[in-house]
């Protein structure tokens, strides 16, 4: 029997993602957190049947940008070529304690900004990005504009918006929630993220 009383519970219901189409948009900041988490969230896609041509990821400077990269995403206006998730996480390994990440190297020609128009919209969005408390204000004004510009986009749009904005007060706090920390391994939380896609994109598809 589990002995913590938090976290999300199992949904009896199997979602089949094998006909979704799902974007990642992620922040560059405190990449080592950010690439578990978008590995996780990237597992349990895949373990749900979603293919990796319908993996876009899409990365911003910082979390402050994953509101307007989602907007434009689900407007379908600036999807890259090419970034599919196998490109992305070809790359990354994860040894025992601390997690590297190989850059997967990429053609000199820099890819096009705007590609041709997805074949199929995209039936959520997992907004990725980590914000750790420092010294300043700074944490405080982004994770509020942040989740609530990610709140209006979804319902604004319909298509869900997964948030995925870990805000920590700690380093060891956002590996913990990463499930790479350094004391308790702690649990990945993109796992979670990836499993919520499918689910909201299976029930909107439903629910529309
Ligand atoms: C400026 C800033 C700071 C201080 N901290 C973080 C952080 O912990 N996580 C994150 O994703 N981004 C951070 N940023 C960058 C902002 O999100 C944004 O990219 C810049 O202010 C440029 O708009």
């Amino acid at each position: 029997m589990s002995t913590t009383i938090k976290g999300p519970s199992n949904n009896e219901t199997k979602y089949d993602g094998s006909a979704l189409r799902i974007a990642i948009v992620h922040a560059r900041w405190n990449k080592v957190v950010i690439d578990a988490l978008v590995a996780g969230a990237v597992a349990k896609l895949k373990e749900h049947g979603v293919k990796d041509q319908n993996i876009v990821i899409q990365s911003v400077p910082g979390s402050f940008e994953l509101p307007l990269a989602c907007s434009k995403v689900i407007a379908g206006s600036h999807v890259q070529a090419g970034a599919t998730a196998t490109d992305l996480l070809g790359g990354l390994s994860f040894g025992t304690s601390t997690p590297t990440f190989k850059p997967v190297s990429r053609s000199s020609t820099p890819a096009p900004i705007v590609a041709a128009l997805p074949s199929q919209p995209f039936d959520a969005v997992i907004a990725i990005g980590v914000l750790i408390k420092g010294a300043t204000m700074h944490f405080e004004y982004i994770s509020e504009s942040v989740s609530h510009a990610l709140m209006r986009i979804q319902l604004d749009t319909g298509v869900p918006v997964i948030f995925g904005l870990l805000t920590a007060l700690t380093d060891e706090q956002a590996l913990e929630r990463a499930g790479i920390g350094r004391v308790n391994k702690g649990h990945n939380h993109g796992e979670d993220w990836g499993v919520a896609a499918v689910e909201m994109a299976s029930q909107c598809r439903q629910w529309s």
